[in-house]
């Protein structure tokens, strides 16, 4: 087959593949990306792009029969869940063994399904996680700098305390206050002015229409939005979609040639492309990027690859629970999906969480407070490669997910019994009170320094890059993809100043 020849390819969509094509495009670099998911940009027969979380349709889920929703049960009905048809839809769920993993797919990456949250760490556990990286330069200029690209703004605190959509928030900020605990508000790429038209009927719902994990069809600025955008924008940047990469080598001549199954939207192998390049980002993610070099060391296509590709994996500590309050605690039948206040107790040096104030947008008043947690869980895990099945097993265990539980179970221990309220037993399945199976912020496998240099170079091959989460050493106590941003544009920035020619 033929070879396609671009001088820079970047493997992936999300945060940090966005600003690698970007920054590669003003630099006058021709970069092709190369994307698995589709293009979200056509209207369904419904006159919309993406479906709705009440209604799923095939657009919901990474060709699956059945959605497989983070919210099994309610009241233990499976009501969630339904029947939909093979297809590329936006949300995938990856099964592990002991852990499941959320991920966007399509142009754009986690930023198509995410809740928008765009925190930035705090300095202090930021170098604390990344040692080897010049903090004062991170925060001058690089985590600015992401903000702004990514269109952060914050929810107008008046219109906070009256609207009913975040009377959830406001019920969950009383309870943890009366077991003096700090609230603190979150700043979101989702358009807070827009999300207040919405509200006053003036403009059509999304974020106030239960749209958010299968993609919301306004005023979310997602990455095809904001950096996909510019770079296109660049003249220089070209997207291939439905194209997954599958296997990476490096010639004799040091340029890097790709395998890609282009697929159809049935997920049949259409044809198998071959691509070369001089420079090779890669920005498949977590899962994606790791299990891309997991394959190409141990069929030996990169052989030189370092022991730690694969190793410092973690799930950001995530675990999810939700507490019944009392009748006269209501939540709200109408929930905003963006979430705009945490509990932060992160100080709290004997047990660090921050916990997201999570809706739950059923149109119905539920009493349930829902939380996504982030604890200061220490375990990390490996991926090894099966070749009975060329894909990357994680060694998670369930004993690694027990150490997250106990310390949310700590957090919210206190805040029921200041409150006198109980755990809910019928969201996750098997009465279980935290959902410690999946998570939403998968960090690490080809950490910072480890499997890079301190600036994202692949050891032992030039011109291979990392620029995505996976470079994250498996936690960092907020909502990463902020994070995920301002060290890709670091990152970027020295390797176009040193490592290309004009
Ligand atoms: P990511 O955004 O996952 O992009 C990777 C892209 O590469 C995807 O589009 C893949 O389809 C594609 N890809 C992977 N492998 C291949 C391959 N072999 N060939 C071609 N393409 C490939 O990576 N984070 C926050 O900060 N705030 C939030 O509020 C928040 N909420 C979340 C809610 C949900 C439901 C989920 C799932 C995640 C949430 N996250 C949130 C996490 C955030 O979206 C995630 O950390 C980032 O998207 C990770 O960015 P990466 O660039 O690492």
């Amino acid at each position: 087959a033929a070879v396609d020849t671009a001088p820079a390819i970047v493997i992936g969509s999300g945060y940090g593949a966005a600003v690698a094509a970007l920054r590669l495009g003003q630099a006058g670099i021709r970069t092709l990306v190369i994307e698995m998911g589709k293009l979200w940009n056509t209207a369904g027969s419904d006159g919309k792009v993406f479906c709705s979380t009440a209604a799923p349709d095939e657009r919901s889920m990474w060709f699956r029969t059945r959605t497989e929703a983070p919210l099994a049960t309610f009241l233990w009905l499976d009501v969630v869940n339904k029947d939909i048809g093979l297809y590329p839809g936006v949300l995938d769920r990856v099964h592990y063994d002991n852990m499941s993993v959320y991920v966007g797919r399509g142009v754009g990456g986690g930023s198509l399904v995410n809740g928008g949250m765009a925190v930035t760490p705090l300095q202090s556990y930021f170098s604390e996680q990344f040692p080897t990286v010049d903090a004062t330069e991170m925060y001058n200029t690089y985590f600015p700098r992401a903000r702004t690209m990514l269109g952060v703004n914050t929810v107008d605190p008046t219109w906070f305390e009256s609207t009913e959509w975040y009377q959830f928030t406001r019920t969950s900020r009383k309870a943890a206050a009366n077991a003096g605990l700090k609230t603190t508000f979150v700043p979101n790429v989702y358009d807070f002015a827009y999300m207040q038209r919405e509200a006053a009927g003036t403009a059509t719902k999304s974020a106030l229409a239960a749209e958010v994990i299968y993609g919301n069809n306004y005023g979310k600025k997602s990455l095809d939005k904001t950096y996909l955008a510019a770079a296109l924008g660049t003249g220089n940047v070209t997207i291939h979609t439905l194209e997954r990469v599958r296997a990476i080598s490096r010639g004799t001549d040091g340029t890097y040639t790709l395998t890609a199954d282009r697929i159809d939207t049935t997920g049949a192998v259409v044809e198998t492309k071959q691509y070369s390049c001089t420079y090779l980002f890669l920005g498949g993610g977590s899962l994606g990027t790791t299990e891309l070099l997991v394959r190409a060391r141990e069929t030996g296509t990169l052989p030189a690859l370092d022991a730690s590709v694969g190793t410092g994996w973690g799930t950001n500590g995530n675990v999810m629970t939700g507490r019944a309050n009392h009748i006269w605690d209501t939540v709200g039948a109408n929930q905003s999906t963006m979430p705009v206040m945490g509990i932060d107790d992160w100080a709290n040096t004997a047990n660090p969480v921050f916990a997201e104030i999570a809706p739950i947008p059923t149109g119905l008043e539920t009493w349930i407070s829902l939380y996504l947690a982030i604890t200061k869980n220490p375990e990390r895990a490996s991926f090894t490669y099966d070749a009975a099945t060329d894909s990357a097993r994680l060694g998670w265990t369930a004993a690694q997910s027990a150490v997250s539980v106990s310390m949310a179970k700590k957090l919210f221990d206190r805040i029921n019994s200041a409150n006198a309220t109980i755990y809910r037993y019928d969201l996750f399945g098997n009465n279980k009170t935290f959902a410690d199976d999946f998570c939403y912020h998968p960090l690490g496998g080809c950490v910072l320094g480890k499997a890079t240099d301190n600036y994202g170079r692949v050891k032992g091959y030039p011109h291979l890059y990392i620029t995505d989460g996976s470079l994250v050493p498996g936690s960092i106590g907020v909502n990463p993809f902020v994070t995920i941003t301002a060290l890709a544009e670091r990152g970027m920035a020295r390797i176009l100043a040193e490592d290309t020619a004009p």
